[in-house]
């Protein structure tokens, strides 16, 4: 009885465990740059686009989706300078071109796996 319990228990924790382990990629915005400038991620994966700090604010910069798989929504974040994030839950497979309206050779591409 008791190891029946402990059995279900180990497959309730296996079956939870892809929320549990939901990627996330932090993306650095630089001057006048997004480091990396090229990623590949999981379908579902929450990627965070990180401005500097104080000590090492620069310019003004923001992010946004200039074009994207079929159906996903434009997005666009604020123009900061330092001590912000923005994110977004990637869920639709495909390729995502990035871009900073205020520099416009600051891209960058994300690739969503199937
Ligand atoms: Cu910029």
């Amino acid at each position: 009885m008791i190891r029946g319990l402990v059995i279900g228990a180990t497959l309730l924790v296996m079956g939870v465990a892809p929320a549990y382990g939901a990627a996330s990629k932090t993306i650095k915005v630089g001057d006048n740059f997004y480091l990396p400038k090229t990623v590949t991620v999981n379908r579902g994966t929450t990627v965070t686009w990180k401005w500097p700090g104080y000590d090492e604010a620069g310019d003004v910069h923001d992010v946004k989706l200039k074009t994207g798989p079929k159906g996903v929504k434009k997005f666009q974040s604020e123009a900061a300078s330092t001590d912000y994030s923005f994110k977004r839950k990637l869920t639709v497979a495909g390729t995502y071109k990035l871009i900073c309206t205020l520099h416009e050779e600051m891209t960058m591409t994300i690739k969503v796996r199937k």
